[in-house]
């Protein structure tokens, strides 16, 4: 039968209102990649996969509760959708608002956006607006904002947002039959992790198919999980996750407990370690928010606190590497120019004839 999208695939689990009217992309369906290669640099005994979340739609995981969120607003009767956005988000709820017939409204973080999300959100058609100010400061106005107008907020605040995005963890146990035993993810906001969670918790409840140990992973300079506080100032290196004060941080402290895993930061160092990994032993480019949780990963077994033996690992990688590539061409040695002869070639190609 042909693929119509996630909420046509898993209508009976997802809780939307009678109103809502599907709006899809074919979003989801996204590969679950054994890497082989990248796990054996990590450690011996056990099995990792990559599921790449950047073959979405838009090029990031948030198709996934976007499809849902959107849907409910459009049949609601709602004309404009609103969202504060480190920049996938934007993209995605641009997308969906579009292929709706609604409007778009983006606030993101003034020069902290990469440019395949910016770009993405303009040719959709979103109005775009700045803030002189944090991804949170942004959260803060859209809130205010939807409050006050009748503008539907498409932040994972929204709970549609985490029906739609509960149905990673269902594909996961579709494909492997069962939870892994454990599952890495970054984490920015916070819908990601709270969603998973939930949606392995529905299937386990129907399926028997168990629940995985949660690995959250934020970047040290925007952790406000692991330290206990918000942070007034987050940096990273990886912008998605560039945020101090997540909507739905006492859920995720409560997914870790309640999976018997944890929250951990790991260095922007460690984050581009990893995604130059993943790019160049499994031909995987994902962008480094997306690489935390395998950096988080190779943290916690380089720290001998992972028990590999006989483990099945799933890792997230949320988006895909062209939307942020200026960080790879910003920091790269310009390739070599030859002249226009087969002699120059040979010389230059010596090492790997
Ligand atoms: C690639 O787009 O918050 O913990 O505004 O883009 O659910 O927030 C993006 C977050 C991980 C974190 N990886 O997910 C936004 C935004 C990528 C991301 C996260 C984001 P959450």
């Amino acid at each position: 039968m042909a693929y119509k999208g996630l909420i046509d695939k898993y209508s009976s689990l997802l809780d939307l209102p009678a109103h809502t009217r599907p709006v899809s992309l074919l979003e989801g369906n996204t590969p679950l990649i054994p890497v082989d290669r990248l796990s054996q640099q990590l450690g011996e005994g056990f099995e990792l996969l990559v599921k790449f979340e950047g073959l979405n739609p838009t090029g990031s995981f948030k198709d996934r509760g976007m499809t849902t969120a959107i849907s409910e607003a459009l049949g609601r009767g709602s004309k404009t959708v609103i969202c504060a956005s480190t920049g996938n988000t934007a993209a995605s709820a641009a997308a969906y608002a579009s292929r709706a017939g609604l409007k778009s409204i983006v606030l993101i973080p003034q020069g902290k956006v990469a440019t395949g999300k910016l770009s993405g959100a303009i040719v959709y058609g979103a109005q775009v607006i700045q803030i002189d100010g944090s991804f949170d400061d942004a959260l803060t106005m859209v809130v205010e904002i939807s409050e006050k107008y009748p503008i539907c907020l498409v932040n994972s605040i929204n709970p549609y947002r985490i029906e739609g995005q509960k149905t990673g963890a269902f594909e996961i146990c579709d494909t492997l039959d069962h939870a892994p035993d454990w599952l890495c993810l970054p984490v920015g906001n916070a819908g990601n992790i709270t969603a998973y969670w939930a949606g392995f918790k529905q299937y386990d409840a129907l399926y028997a198919t168990g629940r995985p140990q949660i690995l959250g992973v934020q970047a040290a300079g925007s952790a406000p999980l692991v330290l206990g506080h918000p942070v007034e100032n987050p940096e990273t290196v990886a912008t998605a996750i560039r945020i101090g004060k997540p909507a739905r941080g006492d859920e995720a402290l409560e997914t870790a407990l309640e999976s018997n895993g944890r929250i951990i930061a790991v260095s922007d160092d460690e984050i581009l370690t990893m995604q130059k990994m993943l790019a160049q032993l499994e031909g995987l480019w994902v962008e480094p928010a997306s690489a935390a949780g395998l950096a988080g990963l190779a943290h916690e077994i380089s720290a001998g606190k992972f028990s590999l033996k006989g483990q099945r690992i799933v890792a997230i990688c949320t988006g895909h590497g062209l939307k942020d590539p200026d960080i790879i061409t910003n920091a790269m040695v310009k390739p070599q120019i030859i002249a226009a002869k087969l002699e120059a070639l040979e010389s230059v190609i010596q090492s790997s004839l």
